[in-house]
């Protein structure tokens, strides 16, 4: 079982680089945090980047929801990603056609492409969806994961979906290399798929919105998964990033030793 595998002894078993580079990254520092930082502000963004930087593997964005976005903040958000060694990761959600999502990964406003080491997908559109965005990434060695479930309350992505979305991931396993997840899946021959969930935080469990959090414990030592997400658990109204990524950095750490021990 992969899960009981270390996430270095996983990253062999990879042949997209990124997954492979991945994989060592979260050994190397110790962590399987990724901040969500939902923040309109570049330099709002950039600050906090830079204070949680040091506990996470994974900085996700969503780059459309930045005011005052220009190139400079992807130079310095790359920047900051070197300096404390994470990636990043542009929570796109796409979900149109093969054609149309090739242009929306390397072209317009933010050519995620240029930028993003792993994105996501819906995959109601079918096949074509991963195809397309295929084409743009593989040759950057960028790579995808592919949105199996969610974490709001009342989400249609179940059954029958989720089972065809790890179908799907199984047919382009050189650049689909794992999902977002509430759980993980039952292994065939031959995978190993990254595991990532958001919806994760240490007290609130609701958000009246449809969130519903989670304790990094149940996520990775009881559900299996990879990587916790947290957004408002760490920089929400009157927190200390940097202190509550610790925080997450340690819980996330040891439910996954707690994991890989049994
Ligand atoms: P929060 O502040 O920890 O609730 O932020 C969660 C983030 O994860 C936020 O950026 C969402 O867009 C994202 N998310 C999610 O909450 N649930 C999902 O199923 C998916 C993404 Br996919």
């Amino acid at each position: 079982m992969s899960a009981q595998k270390t996430y270095l002894e996983r990253s062999k078993l990879h042949s997209n680089p990124t997954a492979k580079a991945f994989l060592e990254l979260m050994e190397r520092k110790k962590s399987n945090l990724s901040l969500a930082a939902d923040l309109t502000s570049k330099a709002a963004l950039l600050e906090l980047a830079d204070k949680v930087g040091p506990y996470i593997c994974l900085l996700k964005t969503h780059i459309d929801v930045v005011d005052d976005f220009d190139q400079d903040l992807v130079t310095q958000l790359t920047a900051l990603a070197k300096k404390h060694d994470f990636m990043i990761f542009e929570d796109r959600k796409f979900a149109d056609i093969g054609n149309t999502v090739k242009l929306q990964y390397s072209s317009g406003v933010y050519k995620i492409a240029s930028w993003s080491d792993i994105t996501n997908a819906h995959t109601v559109p079918g096949e074509g969806i991963i195809q397309g965005l295929r084409e743009v990434g593989l040759p950057l060695n960028r790579c995808l994961l592919l949105l199996a479930e969610m974490s709001s309350a009342g989400t249609l992505a179940k059954g029958d979906y989720t089972n065809t979305t790890v179908e799907l991931a199984r047919k382009y396993k050189d650049f689909v290399v794992g999902f977002i997840a509430m759980r993980r899946y039952e292994d065939k021959e031959g995978d190993d798929f990254i595991y990532m969930t958001p919806g994760v935080g240490l007290d609130q469990t609701s958000d009246g919105l449809g969130q519903q959090w989670k304790h990094p414990r149940e996520v990775v030592y009881e559900r299996g998964c990879d990587v916790i997400i947290v957004g408002r658990g760490i920089y929400g109204k009157g927190k200390d990033p940097a202190h509550e990524a610790k925080k997450y950095q340690e819980a996330g750490w040891n439910a996954y030793l707690e994991r890989i021990s049994q």
